[in-house]
């Protein structure tokens, strides 16, 4: 057995302690980059379109289905066609729900898609807005007027302009 005076216990203690934090640090500096890389490096991951058209852009968002899972709303470049696509799980794409497409007439061009249940059955019902030569936007022009239309979502999935239409909004003053 060593015997060791209370100074040589107090070394060995404050030996020991460096030792441990040497170790620690060692094994903290593994965890950083450089030492031992998982990631090479940290940017956004480009996965492509996912099944989504490369033109237009995403209008609104929602769950169209009910399956829980967010939808897209996808307006198309000429701002004419609205169409749903649904996020399927298991191919891990957006598939189109092509019943649900709803095309404009020529002279309605979108500037505005607003989801929401506007009839109260649960589903998903579409609020388009835009004109003829809608211009800037809401503001844009002295005498614009902003034309409106509900699509209401059927049972089996479609998409249905009432007979009945909204009205327009016209900028006053
Ligand atoms: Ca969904
Ligand atoms: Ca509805």
């Amino acid at each position: 057995m060593i015997n060791l005076t209370s100074r040589q216990t107090r070394r060995l203690m404050i030996r020991l302690g460096l030792a441990g934090l040497l170790a620690l640090a060692l094994r903290t500096s593994a965890r950083f980059p450089g030492v031992e890389q998982r990631f090479v490096e940290e940017h956004l991951i480009d996965t492509g379109s996912l099944g989504l058209p490369t033109n237009g852009l995403i209008a609104a968002f929602g769950d169209f289905n009910g399956d829980q899972l967010l939808d897209l709303l996808h307006l198309s470049a000429d701002q004419r066609t609205v169409s749903v696509w649904e996020w399927d799980r298991t191919k891990y794409s957006w598939v189109e729900r092509q019943q649900a497409r709803i095309t404009t007439s020529s002279d309605f061009t979108i500037v505005n898609v607003v989801p929401g249940d506007f009839d109260y059955d649960g589903k998903l019902d579409l609020l388009l807005m835009g004109g003829d030569h809608p211009g800037g936007g809401w503001w844009g022009r002295d005498d614009s007027q902003l034309e409106m239309a509900v699509y209401l979502q059927g049972t089996n999935g479609t998409m249905s302009k009432p007979s009945h239409g909204l009205g327009s909004l016209k900028k006053c003053c």
